[in-house]
């Protein structure tokens, strides 16, 4: 519709967000190039009324004369995004990361110890920005197979493909290429299951630090940092998405929760009470699912926990 933008600058560029640093966004052009860009003042003007700049965007850029540097003159629109709701209720979200193909949770067999209602956390989070979702177990090295198998199998049971692998002992690691190699994934999951040393052995290149120096250089901060992509030599980007622990502090919708647990969705409607929370009612077909075995009663702990901490977050805000 509009066309390539001409101007005294010469003809824009495509590129992508891979992070961005006090107002200046770190662009990878088509051509493979990376520059700095900062925001085009006008632009700067629209994204007061709404579509703010977010890594993982793809974008227009131009090379300013007179040495002004690159800037970016167009936010081309998006596919997908991974957003939080602010508090305030209808006062907008935060995004986090454009144009998502699918959410990557790792968690470690042990060391740490996997917490499956956390693992929930992270999986609601996917759901509830309606992106793709699969389970990858690191650390297989450290348990037993068929043990970790069957303390997983909710997830393989709820739709969500499952990936044991080893970084160290580079065992599930060729079939994770299928996985990421030409989408743009986020990756997730808690400090020190392996997430790095994944990465590093399915991409060589890639050098990603490796062991706790992230963890105590993120402690002393309170500001989130925000989320950096890295190009993949296959094509496609990897997202490092710091922050997306506390399903909280995302300001989900109570009412929204049910449809984040996939194997409720069959049962959602055959409630007796069209508002149905799923927690105590009467005639709660989704109670009846967890107490046939048809639904998992962990997932539904999660559920349950989940729901009453979002209300109560809901209340707070709405005061
Ligand atoms: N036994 C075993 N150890 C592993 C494996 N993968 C990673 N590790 C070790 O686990 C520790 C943490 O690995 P990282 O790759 O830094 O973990 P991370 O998930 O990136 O952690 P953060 O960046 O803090 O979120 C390192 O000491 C790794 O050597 C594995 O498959 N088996
Ligand atoms: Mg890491
Ligand atoms: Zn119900």
């Amino acid at each position: 519709m509009t066309g390539t933008p001409r101007s005294i600058e010469g003809p824009s560029l495509l590129g992508r967000v891979l992070s961005g640093t006090g107002g200046v966004w770190q662009v990878r052009t088509s051509t493979g190039e990376m520059h700095d860009a900062s925001l085009r003042g006008r632009l700067k003007l629209v994204s007061d009324s709404g579509v703010k700049l977010s890594v993982g965007d793809n974008v227009r850029v131009i090379e300013g004369e007179r040495g002004d540097g690159w800037m970016i003159t167009e936010i081309l629109p998006r596919t997908s995004q991974l957003a939080r709701r602010e508090p305030g209720g209808r006062a907008g979200e935060r995004v986090v990361v454009a144009n998502l193909d699918q959410v990557i949770v790792v968690f470690a067999a042990a060391n740490p110890e996997p917490h499956p209602r956390m693992l929930d956390r992270f999986l609601v989070i996917a759901e509830a920005n309606s992106l793709a979702a699969r389970v990858v177990i690191n650390k297989t090295d450290l348990a037993d197979e068929e043990e970790i198998r069957v303390r997983f199998g909710d997830y393989e049971a709820a739709g969500y493909p499952l990936h044991l692998t080893s970084a160290i002992r580079r065992t599930g690691i060729a079939e994770l290429h299928a996985v990421f190699d030409g989408r743009t994934s986020a990756l997730s999951g808690p400090s020190g299951v392996g997430k790095s040393s994944l990465m590093n052995s399915l991409y060589p290149g890639l050098n990603l630090r490796v062991g706790a120096i992230s963890e105590s250089v993120n402690k002393g901060r309170h500001t989130t940092v925000g989320a950096v992509m890295h190009p993949l030599p296959a094509g496609g980007y990897v997202a490092d998405t710091p922050g997306l622990r506390e399903v909280g502090v995302w300001g989900l919708d109570p009412v929204d929760l049910p449809d984040c647990f996939p194997e409720f969705r069959p049962f959602i409607h055959e409630c007796r009470f069209g508002n149905c929370s799923h927690l105590s009612e009467p005639g709660c077909a989704v109670i009846a699912a967890v107490q046939s075995g048809a639904v998992s009663a962990a997932r539904y702990d999660s559920y349950s926990r989940l729901r009453v901490e979002l209300e109560e977050t809901e209340k707070r805000w709405s005061k």
